[in-house]
């Protein structure tokens, strides 16, 4: 028969998207289950036009599924995964628990398919949404002319920390509506007062130079995740990388500025033939025409588009790239449900 799916997460900002995402892809599946954590039990939830009730995390809850993706807090995903997956389940996780595991493949299926096969834990890991944002666009590059290095910044979607993110830019935006803040030191932080939710500084009229936590000699969980979870997908482990990144008062759609140096010369015609050709890829780089991608006009849409392709002026070896994303389908969702796709047509 066809297989089970479990969704683990149900609810969530991701979870959302996922029950959309397998709503319009070609339905191979048999029942799928949905499950959140007892406080959304009994929730009945829309996925393939019909209504589906949430069932509790549970160890029974996994009872007959073959594939299980997670959208859950680290911490959960670190307790549940092993569970349904000793229950017979692959698990496709997209916490943060089990990426850098090396008994863990890291997979982006356009990028390192192969990696999936090889899961001794019974469980595949989904990137970061930053890192998602990019490495389509990356690999194939990569794969043509042999990355050496690169230097990238984010500007990332609120909706990357989850309903809570979005509700506080909306809250944020609806405060200095209309106003003439922004205009002297502090105003916009005085006029939203303690509301700045997941994050740090005021997000609305402002970019914030910081996402996730602090780690060592000033560097954040969100930077380290960019660099380490590359250097796997690619499989290129001493990568050189260096990332910084930033929130934008965007509602959804990652968007990276990537600095990429190569094994040799580079061509601005070969990396565009590249990635014109490259699958989940959207080249929309016409400058002079005003074409460029923007995160108002990718959301929503599933490839990752590249746009403001130079070649560096003081490095032929190196390029320099605009990559948009929307970091709940590409970034998070509709990657989970590729790989698990993939575990099905038996990578
Ligand atoms: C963010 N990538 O955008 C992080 C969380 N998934 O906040």
């Amino acid at each position: 028969g066809r297989p089970t799916l479990a969704v683990v997460g149900a609810t969530g900002a991701v979870g959302t998207v996922m029950l959309q995402i397998l709503s319009h892809r070609a339905d191979i599946w048999g029942e799928i289950r949905l499950i959140a954590s007892p406080r959304s039990a009994g929730r009945k939830l829309a996925v393939r036009g019909e209504q589906v009730e949430v069932a509790a995390l549970s160890e029974e809850a996994f009872d007959g599924v073959d594939i299980a993706m997670f959208d859950v807090p680290d911490e959960i995903a670190e307790h549940w995964a092993p569970i349904a997956a000793a229950k017979g389940a692959v698990v496709v996780d997209n916490s943060g628990a089990f990426r850098m595991d090396p008994e863990v493949p890291l997979v982006v299926p356009e990028v390192n398919a192969h990696a999936a096969r090889n899961r001794p834990r019974g469980v595949i890991a989904n990137p970061n949404c930053t890192t998602l944002s990019m490495i389509v666009a990356l690999g194939a590059l990569h794969a043509e002319f042999g990355l050496r290095a690169l230097v990238a910044s984010s500007y990332q979607a609120v909706s990357g920390a989850g309903r809570a993110g979005v509700e506080t830019l909306r809250q944020q935006i609806a405060l200095v509506a209309g106003t003439e803040l922004g205009t002297t030191p502090g105003d916009v932080r005085r006029a939203v007062g303690d509301n700045t939710g997941p994050f740090p500084e005021p997000v609305a009229l402002n970019v914030v130079p910081w996402a996730g936590d602090l780690r060592a000699d000033g560097w954040s969980s969100e930077e380290m995740k960019v660099r380490d979870e590359s250097r796997k997908i690619l499989g290129l482990p001493k990568l050189p990388v260096a990332v910084t990144c930033v929130r934008v008062p965007v509602v959804t759609a990652h968007s990276l500025t990537l600095h990429a140096r190569f094994e040799g010369e580079v061509t601005v015609a070969k990396a565009r033939e590249i990635l014109a050709t490259a699958p989940g890829v959207v080249l929309f780089d016409d400058p002079g025409a005003g074409e460029f991608p923007t995160p108002a006009d990718v959301v929503g849409t599933d490839p990752t588009w590249v746009g403001r392709l130079r070649r560096a002026l003081d490095d032929p070896t190196a390029l320099e790239l605009f990559v948009c994303g929307d970091n709940l389908r590409k970034g998070s969702a509709l990657n989970a449900v590729q790989v698990a796709e993939l575990v099905v047509r038996g990578a």
